[in-house]
């Protein structure tokens, strides 16, 4: 089965997330697919890709596939996440990835599209960070990527509500590149991505890494990173986790009881 799309027009390449009844939700075997595709695309020599969904989606993507997080007992967002294999993917592949949004883009996907170099979104595009509505413990270089596309404050009211905020906001506090009309959107996506494919490749692609570099050269002690670790098993470990996991599979509310 097919989750992703991929063409390439010249030093173009785009990429469409189709997987509309799971509401391309970043499983398992989307994300490899994705994965697959970026990296296929460096092979062929593209300059740029456009990550996207399907025209008129209501929703980009809602994050991880719940159906795929670990009910408990083990770090849902460890290293070898599909999620966080994606991220490290859009971060390190040589060159830029835009992010083009229509409709809601929640939890993780949220963090992918982060990741991505530039975002690009219609004016009904919204962004749900939802690591507080599933009981949640994000992993520490998931709240890099947040803190590196918008100030600490944002992203503490962003974590803390869970709620969705709209493009504009997310243009207004500098968190996404552009807010564009539905129907100027792909031609502005196209425009851009044209204008830095006719750029210097091999200049693109330092600097890329050089702001990547940079942009993660937070000092963080051993003895800090091992702190954040045990908090976040205690998280994993707890009640509030299991149910959230839980009340979202039964369709329900989750009751946390803070344990
Ligand atoms: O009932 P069926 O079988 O048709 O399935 C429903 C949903 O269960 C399913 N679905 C998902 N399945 C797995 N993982 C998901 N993230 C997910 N989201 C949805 O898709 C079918 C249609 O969903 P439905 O009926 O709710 O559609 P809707 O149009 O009424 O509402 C659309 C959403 C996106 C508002 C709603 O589906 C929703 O709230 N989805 C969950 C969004 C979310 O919380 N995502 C975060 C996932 S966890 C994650 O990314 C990180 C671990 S974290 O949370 O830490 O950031």
């Amino acid at each position: 089965m097919n989750y992703i799309e991929m063409t390439q027009d010249g030093h173009i390449g785009t990429i469409t997330l189709d997987n509309p009844k799971k509401l391309n939700a970043l499983s398992h075997d989307l994300v490899n697919q994705l994965i697959a595709a970026l990296q296929a695309l460096e092979q062929a020599a593209a300059r740029v890709v456009i990550l996207r969904a399907r025209p008129g989606v209501k929703v980009w993507s809602a994050g991880h596939d719940v159906g795929e997080l670990p009910e408990g007992g083990r770090d849902p967002l460890g290293w070898d996440d599909p999620l966080r294999h994606l991220v490290r993917t859009i971060e390190t592949c040589r060159m830029p990835v835009i992010a083009m949004i229509e409709g809601g883009v929640w939890g993780g996907a949220v963090e992918a599209v982060l990741a991505c170099d530039i975002v690009i979104a219609a004016p009904g595009a919204t962004f749900a960070v939802t690591p507080a509505r599933l009981g949640v413990p994000y992993n520490v270089s998931g709240m890099m990527t947040f803190m590196s596309a918008a100030s600490l404050r944002v992203v503490k009211e962003l974590a803390f509500t869970a709620t969705p905020i709209s493009a504009a906001r997310a243009e207004r506090i500098g968190m996404i590149n552009h807010v564009v009309a539905d129907a100027e959107l792909e031609a502005f996506s196209r425009e851009m991505a044209t204008t830095i494919a006719n750029n210097a490749p091999l200049s693109i692609a330092v600097m890329k890494e050089q702001l990547r570099v940079l942009a993660g050269a937070k000092p963080v002690s051993p003895r800090g990173f091992e702190k954040v670790q045990g908090l976040r098993r205690i998280v994993y470990d707890s009640h509030d986790y299991h149910e959230g996991i839980r009340a979202f599979k039964e369709k329900r509310k989750p009751v946390y009881l803070g344990r």
